[in-house]
Parts: C-alpha cells; sequence; structure tokens
C-alpha cells in the first residue's frame, strides 16, 4: 500500500486551523522557534524489522493479520511510517530474519521510500536450521572454541550484509551467561568474549561502528556475560575505539538510573546508541513513554547536556533506535506511537533551560533545579512536533490518519489475515 503526498496534504488541510491555533501558543513561549523545529525535522528514529510483526509472548501468540512476509514488506511497512510521520527514515535489520539475498534491489527498495539502513543485529542466540554446533550454553562466551568460531564468523557475515546495504554499524547482543550458580567460570566466559569480539572487531570496516548490547537477565537468570553497562564498557574499552556500549532502555535491573548511566557514557565518549521502549517490569518491550515518560525526559535531558558538551549532532551522532515488540497492538499504531513519545521527550528535552539549571546546581537551589527541569517536562510539545512534522511533509496527526486511510484493513486485503512476519 501506498500513501502519497497529495493525500497527506489534503488531510493536513483539515486539521490545519486547530493546529495553528495550538502551535502559536505553544510557540510563543519557546525562545529559539525555527532552531527547535529544525532539530525534531532532523531527527530520525530507526525501526527494527521485527517490530513490525506482532511479537508474542512464550505462551501465545495472536497474529494481527497484514504483517509483512517479507524483507521487501518490512521496508514498505516502515516506508509507511515514515511517510506518515517524517521521522521514521532508517530499518534496522536482523540476520538471518532477513537476509537481503539480492541486497543491490533492497538498498534501491530502500531509497525509494527514503531509508537507510541502521545498525545491523547479529543474532547468536537461537539454533538455525542447518547450524553446525549448538548455541545452548552460549556462543561467544562457550567453552567449545569452535562454537565460538562459528558465532565470530557469523557476525563477520552479518558485517558483509550490512557493507552492501550501506549500513555502517553493528550491534551484538548476547544471550551468553549461565541460569545456575557454579555452571560458568565468569573469567573465562569474559575472556572468551573479549577474544570473540577482538576477531569481529577486526572485522569491521574502517569507518564502522560496534555496538555492544547489555542485559541484566533473560533468557540466563543468574548470570549475563554482558549484563550491564559497566560490563559492556570494559569490553569496549578493550576493544578500541570504534567499540561503544549501546542502552536498551529495558535491559537494566528495576529503577536503575538510566540518566546518570547514559551522563558518565557520554563523559567517556563511548555511548553509541539506543534501544527505546518501556517495561513496568523489565524487558517488557513496551510502547515507548507508556509507562515512564519523566524518565524518558530525564534520559533525554542528560543525553542533550552530555552531547552538547562534547560538541555532537544529535541527529547523527548515536544511533537512536526503537526495540519493541508486542503481543495485543497493531505493531505500526504501536510504532507511531513510540517515535511520537520519542519526539515529545526530546523537545521537550531541548526546552530545558540550560543556564538556569546549572546556576541552580552551583548554588545547591534543589527546589530550583527541579523547577526547572519540570517547567520544560510540564510543556504541551505537541504543537511543536507536529510542526515539525508538517514541514516536513508529513500528517499533522499520523496514528489519526493511518486510521482514516484503513491501512491495516489494505494491509490485510493485500497480504492476507494469516501472515507470520518473519523474526520474533
Ligand atoms: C534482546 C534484544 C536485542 C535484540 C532484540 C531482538 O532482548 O533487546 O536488542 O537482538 O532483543
Ligand atoms: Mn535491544
Ligand atoms: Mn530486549
Amino acid at each position: 500500500m501506498q500513501i502519497n503526498k497529495h493525500s497527506i496534504q489534503e488531510y493536513n488541510q483539515g486539521q490545519l486551523q486547530e493546529h495553528s491555533r495550538r502551535y502559536d501558543f505553544a510557540a510563543s513561549s519557546v525562545k529559539d522557534v525555527e532552531g527547535v523545529l529544525q532539530k525534531l525535522m532532523d531527527f530520525q528514529v530507526a525501526i527494527p524489522s521485527w517490530a513490525l510483526g506482532t511479537g508474542g509472548t512464550r505462551f501465545g501468540r495472536f497474529p494481527g493479520g497484514g504483517e509483512p512476509r517479507s524483507l521487501e514488506e518490512k521496508i514498505e511497512d516502515v516506508g509507511l511510517l515514515h511517510r506518515l510521520n517524517g521521522a521514521s527514515g532508517a530499518i534496522s535489520l536482523h540476520i538471518p530474519w532477513d537476509i537481503p539475498t539480492n541486497a543491490s534491489h533492497i538498498k534501491a527498495l530502500a531509497a525509494q521510500h527514503g531509508l537507510r539502513f541502521d545498525a545491523m543485529n547479529s543474532n547468536t542466540f537461537q539454533d538455525q536450521p542447518g547450524q553446525g554446533l549448538s548455541y545452548k550454553f552460549g556462543s561467544m562466551q562457550h567453552v567449545d572454541k569452535a562454537v565460538r568460531r562459528q558465532a565470530v564468523e557469523h557476525n563477520i557475515e552479518v558485517i558483509e550484509h550490512g557493507v552492501a546495504l550501506g549500513s555502517d554499524s553493528l550491534t551484538v547482543w548476547l544471550s551468553d551467561g549461565s541460569s545456575f550458580p557454579g555452571q560458568l567460570n565468569f573469567r573465562k566466559a569474559f575472556e572468551n568474549t573479549l577474544e570473540s569480539l577482538q576477531e569481529v572487531y577486526a572485522a569491521l570496516p574502517e569507518n564502522w561502528k560496534m555496538f555492544v548490547e547489555y542485559k541484566a537477565f533473560e533468557p540466563n537468570f543468574y548470570s549475563m556475560t554482558v549484563g550491564d553497562w559497566g560490563q559492556s564498557l570494559l569490553y569496549a574499552n578493550k576493544l578500541g575505539p570504534k567499540a561503544y556500549t549501546l542502552v536498551d532502555l529495558g535491559h537494566h535491573l528495576p529503577n536503575a538510573n538510566i540518566e546518570q548511566i547514559v551522563s558518565l557514557l557520554l563523559m567517556e565518549g563511548k555511548l553509541g546508541g539506543f534501544h527505546f521502549n518501556d517495561s513496568k517490569y523489565g524487558d517488557d518491550d513496551l510502547t515507548v513513554g507508556s509507562i515512564k515518560p519523566y524518565q524518558l525526559f530525564l534520559i533525554f535531558s542528560e543525553l542533550l547536556e552530555g552531547m552538547d558538551a562534547r560538541g555532537m549532532n544529535h541527529a547523527t551522532d548515536l544511533g537512536w533506535m526503537i526495540d519493541a515488540s508486542h503481543n495485543v497492538k497493531d505493531p505500526l499504531e504501536d510504532l507511531l506511537q513510540s517515535v511520537e513519545a520519542i519526539m515529545i521527550a526530546y523537545a521537550q528535552a531541548l526546552l530545558v533551560d540550560r543556564k538556569a539549571l546549572a546556576a541552580a546546581q552551583q548554588e545547591n537551589d534543589v527546589a530550583r533545579c527541579q523547577e526547572v527541569l519540570q517547567e520544560a517536562y510540564r510543556t504541551d510539545v505537541r504543537p511543536l512536533v507536529a510542526e515539525a512534522r508538517l514541514r516536513a511533509g508529513a500528517a499533522l496527526r499520523p496514528l489519526q490518519f493511518f486510521r482514516e486511510l484503513k491501512v491495516r484493513e489494505n494491509l490485510i486485503k493485500e497480504r492476507g489475515r494469516k501472515t507470520v512476519a518473519t523474526g520474533l
């Protein structure tokens, strides 16, 4: 299904009066509104290929219909999102869920939709049909060198796919760890993993980055070999300048202070990328901003403070991606909501009066510090985000327009009700 520019313009026309009223009010209290709008227009959030289908849980899966059946259809779905919101201009692939058998055709298709290829994701947490050795007891940490070799070779293959598509980064998430005390020699598991990562690192092209993603628990429930940001940072530091830590919001123990983590990683020049999602309990992969929007704002606030201090470009110097998977919502609707939540948090963080905050911090004026932050957080920035979309030629209200166009119904007509998306 295609959405043409003309129908978006027509839709926006009908919304314009109400939007202008709300926008004029919002813009009147923002100092550099044009600067803020430009930043919002530049900011793009990558969509992971595995978020486009219904995820399910280990208890069951309830497919929604019209889900993408191939890599081409996944690209089309992200193209639709990008058309609607102007902020989803990249797709992140997972190998082997998305093997691009004809890379130049896939690349051309993505370009037609205005998409680039974000980080490539390797997969050594599942055994694939025909695979020689099992990852049951880990991949890069494995006691058997041959298993480690297999995992390294897979990652090198993923890099090759990425090169063919024009990607420039590899995300390595390992499920390696142990589920019972005594199962693993922690030091040896670390050393094996480091050695394997070093072999992958050596295969990175000159301009590539490697993101080492950590996760506190699951699928291993006693120890994870890349379990927290300290361990990830250790690997990244030992690997070299192309290696960075990747923060996934759902991969911490409850109540972890993620905003402090990102601040310190930025200070060290070792924050590479982000996986956005939200959670109440753990790696719930819920819609961004659906549970803890204030935390999301605080994270963005630290991100901007740290990035500005280092002269980094918000849009290009970190890898921004959603990492979600849903059981009961339309995945495309969910992604529209997620991107919107990210843009809102970003816009609010742009409004923080940094000078006032720094002055209040210097004077230990704790109440004032809170006031400054909450002044920005409690501002309704939705009209600013909508204005950025309008200027980018996207829909003023993407989710409403998605429903008006009956996108899901059309996709079901095209692809069928019973579709099994490849991946999770
Ligand atoms: C692990 C994880 C990782 C991906 C994805 C499928 O929980 O977040 O980033 O490989 O799930
Ligand atoms: Mn993740
Ligand atoms: Mn996860």
